[in-house]
């Protein structure tokens, strides 16, 4: 029989016929991942990032319109996602020695702290756990931290 139910139309036919059979227990949505196989997870909603799954990721009070506040935080939390994916790379691209932390030989190789030259802070300042380099979360602040003191001087 599910070789019937291939097409989306006719799998939202068999939602409703379920959910009729199965009223009773209809509270427990037994069809919902039926209807949607790529909205089953929420991973997968990231992966395939269809423009539905990004309009209901975004629509927070999901009543299917997407208001300014709604698109403006969405679109904020995209341009936070490429800048982040911009320092990953970066930051992969500068652990030379592949040990998934910036020691002090790489730290002084990077490009903010080349530039910045004397007025750099040492990285001592954003070794937050004091292990002597920097994990990402550690070079994504220190980053913040430098880009900010720029534009203000
Ligand atoms: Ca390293
Ligand atoms: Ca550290």
């Amino acid at each position: 029989m599910s070789s019937t139910w291939k097409s989306t139309g006719s799998a939202l036919a068999l939602v409703a016929a379920l959910a009729a059979m199965n009223a009773a227990q209809a509270q427990t949505k037994p069809a919902t991942t039926a209807a949607k196989p790529a909205a089953s997870t929420k991973q997968q909603q990231q992966q395939t990032a269809t423009p539905e799954a990004i309009f209901a990721r975004w629509d927070k009070d999901k009543n299917n319109v997407l208001s300014m506040t709604e698109f403006k935080a969405g679109w904020q939390e995209v341009q936070a996602n490429m800048v982040l994916r911009q320092l990953h790379d970066n930051f992969v691209a500068m652990d030379t020695n592949k040990s998934g932390f910036i020691e002090a030989s790489e730290y002084a190789n990077l490009e903010l702290v080349k530039k910045a030259g004397a007025s750099a802070q040492p990285m001592s300042t954003f070794d937050l756990n004091k292990d002597q380099r920097l994990d990402f979360n550690e070079y994504v602040a220190m980053v913040r931290s430098m880009l900010k003191s720029k534009a203000n001087g």
